[in-house]
Protein backbone atom coordinates (compact mmCIF):
# COMPACT_ATOMS: atom_id res chain seq x y z
CA UNK A 1 0.00 0.00 0.00
CA UNK A 2 1.75 3.56 -0.77
CA UNK A 3 0.25 6.03 1.40
CA UNK A 4 2.30 8.34 -0.15
CA UNK A 5 0.34 8.12 -3.54
CA UNK A 6 -3.03 8.42 -1.77
CA UNK A 7 -1.90 11.76 0.46
CA UNK A 8 -0.61 13.03 -2.69
CA UNK A 9 -4.08 12.61 -4.74
CA UNK A 10 -5.66 14.47 -1.79
CA UNK A 11 -3.42 17.22 -1.75
CA UNK A 12 -2.14 16.30 1.68
CA UNK A 13 1.25 17.07 2.77
CA UNK A 14 2.76 13.88 3.11
CA UNK A 15 5.76 14.77 5.18
CA UNK A 16 3.15 16.24 7.48
CA UNK A 17 1.16 13.04 8.10
CA UNK A 18 1.20 10.43 10.40
CA UNK A 19 -0.66 7.18 9.70
CA UNK A 20 -1.95 5.19 12.46
CA UNK A 21 -4.25 2.16 12.10
CA UNK A 22 -7.99 2.77 13.31
CA UNK A 23 -11.64 1.28 14.49
CA UNK A 24 -12.84 -2.30 14.19
CA UNK A 25 -15.01 -2.85 10.77
CA UNK A 26 -14.94 -6.32 9.92
CA UNK A 27 -15.56 -5.03 6.17
CA UNK A 28 -13.01 -2.28 5.27
CA UNK A 29 -9.92 -0.91 6.48
CA UNK A 30 -9.63 2.24 8.30
CA UNK A 31 -6.51 4.38 10.05
CA UNK A 32 -6.18 8.13 11.17
CA UNK A 33 -4.43 10.80 9.06
CA UNK A 34 -3.11 13.39 11.78
CA UNK A 35 -1.53 16.12 10.24
CA UNK A 36 1.32 17.89 12.48
CA UNK A 37 1.35 21.34 11.02
CA UNK A 38 -2.49 22.49 10.92
CA UNK A 39 -4.07 19.62 13.67
CA UNK A 40 -6.48 18.13 11.47
CA UNK A 41 -7.59 14.85 11.67
CA UNK A 42 -8.92 12.75 8.71
CA UNK A 43 -10.07 8.95 8.36
CA UNK A 44 -8.34 7.34 5.74
CA UNK A 45 -10.48 4.05 4.85
CA UNK A 46 -10.37 1.10 2.15
CA UNK A 47 -12.86 0.17 0.79
CA UNK A 48 -13.39 -3.70 0.37
CA UNK A 49 -13.98 -4.08 -3.33
CA UNK A 50 -14.65 -7.73 -2.83
CA UNK A 51 -18.08 -7.10 -0.83
CA UNK A 52 -18.46 -3.22 -2.73
CA UNK A 53 -18.29 -4.35 -5.92
CA UNK A 54 -18.65 -0.77 -7.12
CA UNK A 55 -17.19 1.97 -4.61
CA UNK A 56 -18.04 4.35 -7.24
CA UNK A 57 -21.63 3.63 -6.00
CA UNK A 58 -20.97 4.60 -2.28
CA UNK A 59 -19.22 8.11 -3.30
CA UNK A 60 -22.06 8.72 -5.63
CA UNK A 61 -24.69 8.00 -2.60
CA UNK A 62 -22.78 9.93 -0.61
CA UNK A 63 -22.62 12.82 -2.54
CA UNK A 64 -26.35 12.75 -3.42
CA UNK A 65 -27.17 12.89 0.43
CA UNK A 66 -24.60 15.54 1.12
CA UNK A 67 -26.15 17.92 -1.85
CA UNK A 68 -29.89 17.20 -0.82
CA UNK A 69 -29.14 18.34 2.75
CA UNK A 70 -27.34 21.23 2.24
CA UNK A 71 -30.10 22.11 0.35
CA UNK A 72 -32.82 21.40 2.42
CA UNK A 73 -31.28 21.02 5.57
CA UNK A 74 -27.96 23.09 5.85
CA UNK A 75 -27.88 23.15 9.55
CA UNK A 76 -28.17 19.15 9.68
CA UNK A 77 -24.78 17.76 10.59
CA UNK A 78 -23.43 15.36 7.59
CA UNK A 79 -19.67 14.04 7.30
CA UNK A 80 -19.31 13.97 3.47
CA UNK A 81 -15.88 12.88 1.98
CA UNK A 82 -12.76 14.87 1.26
CA UNK A 83 -12.43 16.10 -2.77
CA UNK A 84 -8.88 17.03 -3.95
CA UNK A 85 -8.49 19.90 -6.44
CA UNK A 86 -10.46 18.02 -9.02
CA UNK A 87 -13.08 17.42 -7.42
CA UNK A 88 -12.23 13.41 -7.09
CA UNK A 89 -13.49 11.76 -3.82
CA UNK A 90 -12.26 8.40 -4.56
CA UNK A 91 -7.79 7.29 -5.28
CA UNK A 92 -7.96 4.21 -7.08
CA UNK A 93 -4.63 2.63 -6.58
CA UNK A 94 -2.90 0.56 -9.07
CA UNK A 95 -3.75 -2.61 -7.50
CA UNK A 96 -7.16 -1.37 -8.29
CA UNK A 97 -7.71 -0.44 -4.72
CA UNK A 98 -9.98 1.96 -3.43
CA UNK A 99 -9.35 4.49 -0.95
CA UNK A 100 -11.30 7.47 0.06
CA UNK A 101 -11.13 10.21 2.91
CA UNK A 102 -13.60 12.15 5.65
CA UNK A 103 -12.62 14.74 7.68
CA UNK A 104 -12.19 13.44 11.71
CA UNK A 105 -15.03 14.93 13.83
CA UNK A 106 -13.02 17.24 16.05
CA UNK A 107 -13.85 16.25 20.04
CA UNK A 108 -16.46 13.07 18.53
CA UNK A 109 -15.52 9.89 20.31
CA UNK A 110 -17.28 6.69 19.13
CA UNK A 111 -18.02 3.82 22.10
CA UNK A 112 -18.04 -0.29 21.61
CA UNK A 113 -20.47 -0.77 23.44
CA UNK A 114 -23.54 0.89 24.80
CA UNK A 115 -22.94 1.64 28.89
CA UNK A 116 -25.96 3.79 29.58
CA UNK A 117 -29.50 4.64 28.34
CA UNK A 118 -28.71 8.07 27.23
CA UNK A 119 -26.26 6.87 24.47
CA UNK A 120 -29.09 4.57 23.45
CA UNK A 121 -31.30 6.63 23.34
CA UNK A 122 -28.80 9.77 21.59
CA UNK A 123 -28.08 7.03 19.46
CA UNK A 124 -31.27 5.81 18.21
CA UNK A 125 -32.60 9.64 17.83
CA UNK A 126 -29.12 10.04 15.61
CA UNK A 127 -30.50 7.41 13.11
CA UNK A 128 -34.36 8.18 13.47
CA UNK A 129 -33.52 11.84 12.24
CA UNK A 130 -30.85 10.67 9.60
CA UNK A 131 -34.06 8.92 8.16
CA UNK A 132 -36.09 12.02 8.59
CA UNK A 133 -34.10 14.02 7.45
CA UNK A 134 -33.99 12.60 4.27
CA UNK A 135 -37.63 11.70 3.92
CA UNK A 136 -37.76 14.75 0.45
CA UNK A 137 -35.28 12.40 -1.21
CA UNK A 138 -36.72 10.03 -3.72
CA UNK A 139 -35.02 6.84 -2.57
CA UNK A 140 -35.19 5.82 -6.14
CA UNK A 141 -31.76 7.75 -6.92
CA UNK A 142 -29.82 5.95 -4.54
CA UNK A 143 -27.95 3.41 -6.19
CA UNK A 144 -28.30 -0.63 -4.23
CA UNK A 145 -24.29 -0.57 -2.79
CA UNK A 146 -25.34 -4.58 -1.80
CA UNK A 147 -27.66 -5.97 -3.75
CA UNK A 148 -30.12 -8.16 -1.74
CA UNK A 149 -27.84 -7.39 1.60
CA UNK A 150 -30.63 -7.36 4.43
CA UNK A 151 -32.72 -9.71 2.12
CA UNK A 152 -33.66 -12.23 4.67
CA UNK A 153 -35.07 -14.80 1.99
CA UNK A 154 -32.04 -14.97 0.34
CA UNK A 155 -29.38 -15.73 3.56
CA UNK A 156 -32.23 -18.12 5.04
CA UNK A 157 -31.67 -19.88 1.11
CA UNK A 158 -27.71 -19.49 1.39
CA UNK A 159 -27.94 -21.04 4.94
CA UNK A 160 -29.82 -23.52 3.46
CA UNK A 161 -27.17 -24.03 1.04
CA UNK A 162 -24.24 -24.19 3.29
CA UNK A 163 -25.86 -26.82 5.46
CA UNK A 164 -26.39 -29.15 2.20
CA UNK A 165 -23.10 -28.54 0.21
CA UNK A 166 -20.91 -26.66 3.30
CA UNK A 167 -18.08 -28.43 5.30
CA UNK A 168 -19.33 -32.04 6.55
CA UNK A 169 -17.60 -31.81 9.98
CA UNK A 170 -18.71 -28.43 10.30
CA UNK A 171 -22.03 -29.01 9.28
CA UNK A 172 -22.46 -32.26 11.85
CA UNK A 173 -20.88 -30.32 14.55
CA UNK A 174 -23.23 -27.48 14.62
CA UNK A 175 -26.74 -29.87 14.24
CA UNK A 176 -28.09 -28.66 16.98
CA UNK A 177 -27.77 -24.44 16.13
CA UNK A 178 -28.86 -25.49 12.48
CA UNK A 179 -32.04 -27.33 14.15
CA UNK A 180 -33.08 -23.77 15.53
CA UNK A 181 -31.91 -21.78 13.18
CA UNK A 182 -34.36 -23.71 11.08
CA UNK A 183 -37.09 -23.75 13.42
CA UNK A 184 -37.21 -19.79 13.47
CA UNK A 185 -37.97 -19.64 10.27
CA UNK A 186 -41.19 -17.98 10.53
CA UNK A 187 -39.33 -15.08 10.68
CA UNK A 188 -38.32 -15.54 7.58
CA UNK A 189 -42.10 -15.92 6.47
CA UNK A 190 -43.13 -13.23 8.11
CA UNK A 191 -40.00 -10.65 6.22
CA UNK A 192 -41.97 -12.61 2.73
CA UNK A 193 -45.67 -10.81 3.56
CA UNK A 194 -43.91 -7.51 4.46
CA UNK A 195 -42.05 -7.49 1.03
CA UNK A 196 -44.62 -8.93 -0.89
CA UNK A 197 -47.79 -6.96 0.00
CA UNK A 198 -45.20 -3.50 0.61
CA UNK A 199 -46.58 -3.52 4.29
CA UNK A 200 -43.33 -1.13 5.39
CA UNK A 201 -42.33 1.63 3.01
CA UNK A 202 -39.39 1.61 1.07
CA UNK A 203 -36.99 4.61 2.65
CA UNK A 204 -33.32 5.74 2.59
CA UNK A 205 -31.98 3.14 5.21
CA UNK A 206 -28.82 3.70 6.86
CA UNK A 207 -28.38 -0.42 7.66
CA UNK A 208 -25.74 -0.63 10.07
CA UNK A 209 -26.37 1.44 13.38
CA UNK A 210 -24.05 -0.30 15.44
CA UNK A 211 -23.03 1.72 18.02
CA UNK A 212 -19.88 2.40 16.68
CA UNK A 213 -21.17 4.12 13.79
CA UNK A 214 -22.78 6.98 15.95
CA UNK A 215 -20.60 9.93 16.88
CA UNK A 216 -20.72 11.32 20.21
CA UNK A 217 -19.38 14.72 21.49
CA UNK A 218 -19.51 16.15 25.20
CA UNK A 219 -21.34 13.65 27.53
CA UNK A 220 -22.60 11.09 25.50
CA UNK A 221 -24.56 13.83 23.43
CA UNK A 222 -25.56 12.28 19.68
CA UNK A 223 -23.66 14.18 16.82
CA UNK A 224 -23.96 12.69 13.62
CA UNK A 225 -23.71 8.98 11.84
CA UNK A 226 -21.28 7.64 10.20
CA UNK A 227 -20.35 4.44 7.86
CA UNK A 228 -22.26 5.36 4.85
CA UNK A 229 -21.65 2.43 3.14
CA UNK A 230 -25.02 0.85 3.10
CA UNK A 231 -27.12 3.60 2.83
CA UNK A 232 -29.40 2.86 0.30
CA UNK A 233 -33.15 1.95 -0.09
CA UNK A 234 -34.31 -0.18 2.82
CA UNK A 235 -36.88 -1.10 5.70
CA UNK A 236 -36.73 0.65 8.68
CA UNK A 237 -36.83 -2.42 10.56
CA UNK A 238 -33.30 -2.85 9.57
CA UNK A 239 -32.02 0.09 11.64
CA UNK A 240 -34.26 -0.46 14.70
CA UNK A 241 -33.22 -4.42 14.07
CA UNK A 242 -29.51 -3.32 14.28
CA UNK A 243 -29.60 -1.16 17.41
CA UNK A 244 -31.30 -3.98 19.31
CA UNK A 245 -29.18 -6.47 18.17
CA UNK A 246 -26.38 -4.13 19.02
CA UNK A 247 -27.58 -2.10 21.96
CA UNK A 248 -29.49 -4.77 24.01
CA UNK A 249 -26.86 -6.62 25.40
CA UNK A 250 -24.20 -5.14 27.61
CA UNK A 251 -22.12 -7.94 26.26
CA UNK A 252 -21.17 -7.76 22.10
CA UNK A 253 -21.50 -9.85 19.22
CA UNK A 254 -17.64 -11.48 20.10
CA UNK A 255 -18.08 -12.44 23.50
CA UNK A 256 -17.51 -15.57 24.39
CA UNK A 257 -18.97 -16.37 27.69
CA UNK A 258 -23.06 -16.33 26.45
CA UNK A 259 -24.20 -16.29 30.61
CA UNK A 260 -23.60 -11.99 30.08
CA UNK A 261 -25.65 -11.89 26.86
CA UNK A 262 -29.07 -10.35 28.57
CA UNK A 263 -31.67 -8.22 27.21
CA UNK A 264 -31.90 -4.46 29.41
CA UNK A 265 -35.26 -3.47 29.48
CA UNK A 266 -34.30 -0.08 29.85
CA UNK A 267 -31.85 0.43 26.65
CA UNK A 268 -34.98 -0.79 24.89
CA UNK A 269 -37.05 1.84 26.62
CA UNK A 270 -34.37 4.18 25.42
CA UNK A 271 -34.13 3.25 22.01
CA UNK A 272 -37.92 2.85 21.55
CA UNK A 273 -38.22 6.65 22.70
CA UNK A 274 -35.37 8.06 21.01
CA UNK A 275 -36.17 6.41 17.16
CA UNK A 276 -40.12 7.24 17.76
CA UNK A 277 -40.45 10.50 18.60
CA UNK A 278 -38.58 11.87 15.58
CA UNK A 279 -39.90 8.82 13.50
CA UNK A 280 -43.81 9.51 14.93
CA UNK A 281 -44.95 11.29 11.83
CA UNK A 282 -42.61 9.46 9.14
CA UNK A 283 -43.76 5.74 10.00
CA UNK A 284 -47.69 4.30 9.97
CA UNK A 285 -48.98 3.12 12.53
CA UNK A 286 -49.24 -0.71 10.60
CA UNK A 287 -45.36 -0.14 10.03
CA UNK A 288 -44.63 0.49 13.42
CA UNK A 289 -46.68 -2.63 14.49
CA UNK A 290 -43.16 -4.08 13.19
CA UNK A 291 -41.04 -2.35 15.98
CA UNK A 292 -40.11 -5.39 17.78
CA UNK A 293 -40.29 -7.99 14.99
CA UNK A 294 -37.32 -5.88 13.48
CA UNK A 295 -35.06 -7.29 16.45
CA UNK A 296 -35.78 -10.53 15.32
CA UNK A 297 -35.23 -9.93 11.96
CA UNK A 298 -31.98 -8.47 12.40
CA UNK A 299 -30.89 -10.91 14.96
CA UNK A 300 -31.66 -13.72 13.02
CA UNK A 301 -30.33 -12.60 10.19
CA UNK A 302 -26.97 -12.40 11.71
CA UNK A 303 -26.88 -15.53 13.04
CA UNK A 304 -27.30 -17.30 9.96
CA UNK A 305 -24.94 -15.09 8.48
CA UNK A 306 -22.49 -16.05 11.12
CA UNK A 307 -23.04 -20.32 10.42
CA UNK A 308 -23.42 -20.10 6.92
CA UNK A 309 -19.89 -18.44 7.00
CA UNK A 310 -18.20 -20.80 9.35
CA UNK A 311 -20.16 -23.43 7.14
CA UNK A 312 -18.28 -22.11 4.11
CA UNK A 313 -15.21 -21.74 6.05
CA UNK A 314 -14.86 -18.18 7.41
CA UNK A 315 -14.84 -16.71 3.51
CA UNK A 316 -16.91 -13.69 4.08
CA UNK A 317 -16.40 -12.23 7.88
CA UNK A 318 -12.36 -14.15 8.51
CA UNK A 319 -11.55 -14.74 11.87
CA UNK A 320 -9.37 -14.01 14.70
CA UNK A 321 -9.29 -17.90 16.05
CA UNK A 322 -10.19 -21.43 14.61
CA UNK A 323 -14.01 -21.37 15.67
CA UNK A 324 -14.47 -17.36 15.69
CA UNK A 325 -17.64 -17.41 13.40
CA UNK A 326 -19.25 -20.55 15.47
CA UNK A 327 -18.87 -18.69 18.51
CA UNK A 328 -20.56 -15.35 16.78
CA UNK A 329 -23.41 -17.39 15.18
CA UNK A 330 -23.84 -19.65 18.68
CA UNK A 331 -23.56 -15.71 20.44
CA UNK A 332 -26.63 -14.22 18.06
CA UNK A 333 -28.33 -17.09 18.93
CA UNK A 334 -28.51 -16.56 22.64
CA UNK A 335 -29.59 -13.50 22.12
CA UNK A 336 -32.41 -14.02 19.55
CA UNK A 337 -33.63 -16.59 22.57
CA UNK A 338 -33.28 -14.02 25.34
CA UNK A 339 -34.84 -11.06 22.98
CA UNK A 340 -38.23 -13.76 22.36
CA UNK A 341 -38.27 -14.53 26.22
CA UNK A 342 -38.19 -10.60 26.80
CA UNK A 343 -40.99 -10.05 23.94
CA UNK A 344 -43.74 -9.37 26.60
CA UNK A 345 -42.16 -7.08 28.63
CA UNK A 346 -40.74 -5.32 25.82
CA UNK A 347 -44.28 -5.25 23.74
CA UNK A 348 -45.24 -3.30 27.45
CA UNK A 349 -43.00 -0.74 26.86
CA UNK A 350 -44.38 -0.16 23.54
CA UNK A 351 -48.00 -0.10 24.38
CA UNK A 352 -47.03 2.53 27.31
CA UNK A 353 -45.10 5.00 24.97
CA UNK A 354 -48.00 4.72 22.52
CA UNK A 355 -50.20 5.90 24.88
CA UNK A 356 -47.99 8.32 26.32
CA UNK A 357 -47.31 10.00 23.09
CA UNK A 358 -51.11 9.77 21.96
CA UNK A 359 -52.02 11.84 25.12
CA UNK A 360 -49.76 14.67 23.87
C1 LIG B 1 -20.18 -6.05 8.95
O1 LIG B 1 -17.79 -4.13 8.69
P1 LIG B 1 -18.87 -3.83 9.66
O2 LIG B 1 -18.50 -4.28 11.03
O3 LIG B 1 -19.34 -2.39 9.59
C2 LIG B 1 -21.38 -6.34 8.06
C3 LIG B 1 -22.66 -6.11 8.82
C4 LIG B 1 -22.67 -7.01 10.04
C5 LIG B 1 -21.42 -6.73 10.88
C6 LIG B 1 -21.33 -7.71 12.01
C7 LIG B 1 -21.13 -5.06 4.55
O4 LIG B 1 -20.18 -4.69 9.28
O5 LIG B 1 -23.74 -6.44 8.00
O6 LIG B 1 -23.79 -6.77 10.77
O7 LIG B 1 -20.23 -6.86 10.09
N1 LIG B 1 -21.31 -5.50 6.88
C8 LIG B 1 -21.31 -6.03 5.66
O8 LIG B 1 -20.33 -7.29 12.87
O9 LIG B 1 -21.43 -7.23 5.45
MG1 LIG C 1 -20.27 -1.04 8.32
Amino acid sequence: MCFEKILTFFDLPVAHCEINEFGSGLINKTWTIQRNDNNNTYILQKVNHFVFKSPQDISSNINLLNDFLQKEHPSYYFVTTLKNKEGKDLYISEQGEYFRIFPFVKNSYSVNAVGNTKQAYEAASQFAKFVQMLEGLDVSLLKTTLKDFHNLTLRYEQFQTAIKEGNAERIAETSSLIEFLLSQNDIVNEFENIKQNNVIKLRVTHHDTKISNVLFTGNDDGCCVIDLDTVMPGYYISDVGDMFRTYLSPANEEEQDFSKIIIRPEIFKAIAEGYLLPMQDVLSKEEKQYFIYAGKFMIYMQALRFLTDYLNNDVYYGKKYEKHNLVRAENQIVLLKRLLESEPELQEIVELLENSTAKV
